[in-house]
């Protein structure tokens, strides 16, 4: 009886922690979002994907955009509004200057109350990717600017065969509060790349409920604290089972 009780504990321990760390899964960050949702992803951006050059499909791109292509993508287009960023071996990268990307859904969920957004990308002299990213909604006419959250930013060392290196990543999430907003028909997402760093990868996640996601907190001492404690708990059960 008492083992079982720990059993569960420890199933339960597990899979909050796996929750927590959702490195192992496609999506960049599991944002637990409840409601009617909408996902998008691209999962890599570099010359290998199937990039669209030109006027299309709704506004003046400015040379290159993406339809989100991960399984069980919506229909927003990740696009570069200006600068010199291009679809490179590992990513959307520059070596020339800094960028100017959108993201735009031009079909939101109904009474959408929430958008997450979250990013892969390298780090250029232990530098941040990008500046943060601002949200605008019909057409551009209203401008929300900054996201009300940003996560926590986790930083991992990767092997990239593209470039014969080892890279810096980190990933960024940013959610904004759109609750007490209505009538809103489409929405962007707009940031800056810097000069050197290379985008590889990028989450868009909208719904009808707005709550805070777990992944995207506004304390990231706070965030880092709740895995530490978590693991640290998970590994006492352990413990404990193994001398039960
Ligand atoms: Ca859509």
């Amino acid at each position: 009886m008492k083992t079982n009780q720990m059993k569960r504990k420890l199933a339960g321990c597990l899979m909050l922690a796996s929750m927590l760390t959702t490195g192992a899964q496609a999506l960049l960050v599991n944002t637990g979002l409840v409601g009617i949702t909408e996902y998008n992803g691209w999962t890599g951006m570099s010359s290998a994907a199937a990039w669209g050059t030109g006027d299309a499909p709704v506004n003046a791109y400015d040379t290159y955009y993406l339809h989100s292509d991960d399984a069980g993508s919506g229909d927003a287009v990740f696009y570069r509004v200006s600068g010199s960023h291009f679809p490179a071996g590992s990513g959307m990268y520059s070596f020339m200057g800094t960028s100017e990307f959108s993201i735009e859904d031009y079909s939101p969920v109904a009474d959408i109350e929430t958008v997450i957004f979250t990013m892969k990308s390298s780090l250029y002299d232990g530098e941040w990717a990008s500046v943060a990213p601002t949200l605008s909604y019909n057409g551009g006419t209203v401008d929300l600017g900054a996201a009300d959250f940003v996560s926590s930013q986790t930083i991992t060392t990767e092997y990239v065969a593209a470039i014969g290196s080892d890279v810096d990543y980190s990933v960024q999430s940013y959610q904004w509060d759109l609750s007490g907003l209505s009538g809103i028909t489409d929405y962007t997402v707009t940031f800056t790349a810097l000069t050197h760093v290379s985008l590889v990868s990028m989450q868009l996640e909208s719904g009808d409920t707005f709550s805070v996601s777990p992944a995207v907190v506004p304390e990231p001492s706070t965030y880092a604290l709740g895995i530490g404690v978590v693991v640290i708990g998970c590994a006492m059960l352990r413990r404990r089972k193994q001398k039960a």
